[in-house]
């Protein structure tokens, strides 16, 4: 069955910098927005732009994330001859064995993509929010005759060390790159989003493979090894929105954004939905004395305090006269009466005592609260 592209997204990674959220969790299976999880971003994406056969790497506490995606079914994914598959480690070749980096984890899995035999592979990550039409990232390729095709943004400067970053002649075509330099000498940045010719980077995972020296991934080693071979690699401008939700804060300034239509991706774009497993809670309920501005609020919950720009999760009490501002409650949380919760992400199945006071408003960062914290308050 030959396929024009694959998509291979990668969703195997730790996410330390996210700390408590990915403590049990794979960073695409942290919750987003009221009601996704982050890979729900990119597996809605391909969807979208007509690409069904997608490979998915996981690796890091995979469990949740598996049990998500399932047959791919919310996505358009449950298909006889393609859709997604779940790529885990050890599946792969003779035994396989854990995927050491982005590269390795394609490389242990050529036989999947080869049965395809596709033109092209879209390289993706898990662990980004946006919304993009990967049809146009292919048809620019096509017309740059390119062998590899990496989609950019710019990124605020004092965040450009976090990211690969390139420089392009008036052509578009890449002639530098520097993964996550100490000293960036531009702000367009990789969103590592890349589009290849199946065919060479084939031959180039194959001799990454065979190297000693080499971590076996992406941004430090094959873009580098392509470019110093001269291939022909073309950058993409991506205008849209787009956040790498990597840390504590920009996790929570995502969510916020949606808060804000025009900061952000557009839940309500009815041309580029965004899918994801559904829940069959009832209506949410508002009593006589809630208060609800500028939120996001999903079903089963009960709401009899104030909410003001946050974002709620399905099942969740907000207690009489308590106020939850600038928050993201993820499922099954109960605020007890009378709390106080500002600029705070409070994690599943975490119920707040009455009179808690948590305030978010005076630390560096939001606060992340767990069971544990809560125990430590009782
Ligand atoms: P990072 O996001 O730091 O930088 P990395 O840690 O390699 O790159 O993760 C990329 C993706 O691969 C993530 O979705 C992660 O979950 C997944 N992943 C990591 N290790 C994996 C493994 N062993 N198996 C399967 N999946 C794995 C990259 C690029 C930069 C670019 C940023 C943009 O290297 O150049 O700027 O993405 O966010
Ligand atoms: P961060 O966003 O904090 O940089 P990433 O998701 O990029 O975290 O992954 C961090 C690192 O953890 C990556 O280099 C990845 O290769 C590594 N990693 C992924 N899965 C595992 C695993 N199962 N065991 C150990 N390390 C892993």
């Amino acid at each position: 069955m030959k396929k024009r592209c694959v998509g291979m997204l990668l969703a195997g990674g730790e996410g330390k910098r996210l700390g408590l959220l990915t403590k049990n969790l794979a960073k695409p299976a942290v919750p987003f927005g009221g009601k996704y999880r982050i890979i729900d971003f990119t597996l809605s994406n391909c969807s979208n732009s007509g690409i069904h056969t997608v490979g998915v790497l996981t690796q890091y506490s995979p469990l949740v994330l598996n049990k998500h995606i399932g047959i791919g079914k919310p996505w358009d994914l449950d298909r006889q001859e393609d859709g997604a598959t779940i790529l885990s480690p050890y599946t792969a070749k003779k035994g396989g064995s854990w995927y050491q980096g982005t590269a390795d984890a394609i490389y242990q899995n050529i036989h999947y993509i080869d049965q395809y035999d596709p033109e092209y592979v879209l390289v993706i990550s898990g662990d980004h929010i946006y919304q993009m039409n990967y049809e146009e990232l292919i048809q620019h390729h096509e017309e740059k005759q390119s062998d590899a095709t990496i989609s950019v943004i710019e990124v605020p400067w004092e965040e450009a060390s976090r990211f690969g970053i390139l420089n392009t002649h008036d052509n578009l075509e890449i002639y530098e790159f520097d993964e996550k330099p100490a000293k960036p000498k531009n702000n367009l940045a990789s969103m590592g989003i890349y589009l290849f010719n199946w065919k060479t980077l084939r031959e180039y995972l194959v001799a990454d493979a065979e190297s000693d020296t080499s971590d076996h991934d992406f941004g430090k080693d094959v873009i580098p090894a392509m470019l110093n071979d001269e291939k022909r690699m073309f950058a993409y401008r991506f205008e849209g929105y787009w956040k790498d939700v990597g840390t504590i804060q920009s996790y929570w300034e995502a969510n916020m954004d949606l808060l804000e239509e025009d900061l952000s991706v557009s839940l309500n774009n009815k041309e580029w939905r965004t899918y994801s497993q559904d829940t069959n809670y009832p209506p949410q309920f508002l009593d006589e004395n809630a208060v609800v501005e500028n939120s996001l609020i999903n079903s089963g919950s009960w709401i009899s305090g104030t909410v003001k720009n946050s974002i709620l999760f399905e099942c969740i009490d907000v207690g009489a006269q308590s106020l939850v501002s600038e928050s993201i409650l993820h499922p099954n949380v109960k605020i007890g009466k009378g709390c106080t919760v500002k600029r705070a992400i409070v994690m599943e199945n975490v119920d707040i005592p009455d009179n808690t006071v948590i305030d978010g408003t005076t630390e560096e960062e939001p606060v992340v609260i767990n069971r544990d914290y809560v125990e430590q308050l009782t």
